[in-house]
């Protein structure tokens, strides 16, 4: 492999030398030869230029393309990104199988000025750990049931690698960290590219393999526990399982803490089918706090009440691209308006520095309703830009009692 790549390179080099020094040559250059951008280097640097963050097969954040799934079974990782192109649960606008396409679209300049993120003070890119683009989980568009099983198989399968960083020792006391896992292993994490919602559910399930029943932290617009009666009815089992019922079954399946250890949506803003629909998410084990809350008591003020609600506990984040408002982010599956900004969503979730965030997920990113500007695939970018940063600075481990 590395070899041939050489050879592709002395032979590139060759032809170069046979045009007098022009690239205008028409030969394409090896993969192999641009380095990650975060690695560019560019005219003057003396050797080669790296692709420019506009041009090339497009990854999230231009990061290596390593098929998890396919050939490359065996490479390690720390964080992964997989699509999870599904939106066959929608109640409105389809669309959402092109989210991990346009998320990756919009994450093209992540890493234009080396990704350092200045308010966590932390790049991501360079933190030592392996962060891979493993495409997308292949989904089949003919059948929920099959689909669903296929993306719990996928995630499953990433988040039983073995990672490419060891855990390590506690920063504070030097002591070895152990795993925050149930199992005793320690996991790579895995942010999932969605897909319309219905995805949570398959991902939980992937989660409770190694995690057991989890906290999530839940951005959204909407409530998402709905009973299948309330929402869309239930003229099948099938039917049963959608975007707006995954939480309640996950809460069913016993997939999320209940009780102390509460699990919070935010950003909620919707309408309802009446005031029982939050007795229902009582039920279900979820704390809200809702979108207008922001007027009163201010980002810290949310960061504050998750934080509360969810301790040093292993958390699972998942994030509605409909949590922010249509004005910022307009291409989503059921928009409200009323929501926060990017900047807003962004803030609170550099609140969530330290936490253990165990894996993530964006969904409801359809980008058939964007603007030209990608307003929302930018912004669906940017907020896992935020997570991943968060994500590389704290390690999932714990220093033993
Ligand atoms: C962690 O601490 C052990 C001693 O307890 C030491 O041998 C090891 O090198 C340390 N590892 C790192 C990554 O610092
Ligand atoms: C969660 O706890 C609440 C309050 O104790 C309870 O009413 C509810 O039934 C529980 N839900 C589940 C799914 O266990
Ligand atoms: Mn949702």
């Amino acid at each position: 492999m590395k070899a041939i790549a050489i050879l592709n390179l002395v032979l590139s080099a060759a032809i170069v030398v046979a045009h007098d020094g022009h690239h205008d040559d028409g030969s394409q250059m090896p993969l192999d030869y641009v380095r990650f951008p975060y690695q560019a280097q560019y005219p003057g640097d003396n050797t080669v230029t790296a692709d420019s963050i506009f041009s090339g097969i497009t990854t999230f954040a231009r990061l290596p393309w390593v098929q998890c799934l396919g050939k490359d079974r065996s490479e390690a990782f720390d964080i992964a990104f997989i699509g999870a192109p599904f939106d066959t649960g929608t109640s409105y606008r389809p669309g959402a199988r092109f989210g991990p396409a346009g998320i990756r679209a919009g994450s093209r300049r992540l890493t234009l000025y080396g990704g350092y993120n200045v308010p966590l003070d932390v790049n991501p890119f360079l933190s030592g750990l392996k962060i891979v683009d493993c495409g997308d989980i292949p989904v089949t568009p003919y059948d929920n049931k099959y689909a669903i099983k296929q993306i719990e198989d996928g995630h499953k399968e990433l988040l039983h690698r073995k990672t490419y960083s060891p855990l390590g020792n506690d920063s504070l006391t030097g002591q070895p960290l152990i795993p925050v896992s149930k199992d005793g292993k320690h996991h790579p994490r895995v942010i999932t590219l969605g897909g319309d919602h219905t995805i949570v559910l398959p991902l939980l399930r992937s989660i409770y393999s190694a995690y057991g029943a989890i906290s999530v932290i839940h951005f959204d617009s909407h409530l998402d526990t709905w009973k299948p009666q309330v929402f869309g009815g239930a003229p099948s089992s099938q039917a049963a399982i959608n975007h707006g019922t995954y939480f309640y079954w996950a809460s069913q399946e016993g997939l999320i803490k209940n009780g102390s250890s509460i699990a919070s949506h935010g950003a909620i803003r919707t309408t309802l089918s009446g005031p029982a629909d939050y007795e229902n998410d009582d039920d279900s084990g979820f704390q809200r706090i809702e979108a207008r809350e922001i007027d009163t008591i201010g980002t810290d003020g949310i960061i504050k009440k998750i934080r509360e609600v969810v301790g040093d506990k292993p958390v699972y984040l998942s994030i509605d691209i409909d949590s922010i408002d249509p004005a910022f982010a307009p291409a989503t599956g059921t928009p409200e308006t009323g929501g926060w900004s990017t900047r807003e969503l962004r803030t609170i979730l550099r609140g969530l520095d330290g936490l253990h965030i165990v894996s993530a997920d964006i969904v409801e990113v359809a980008p058939a309703y964007d603007t030209n500007a990608e307003l929302t695939t930018m912004a669906a970018a940017d907020v896992l830009f935020e997570v991943m940063s968060v994500m590389a600075k704290t390690p999932l481990g714990k220093v033993q009692n």
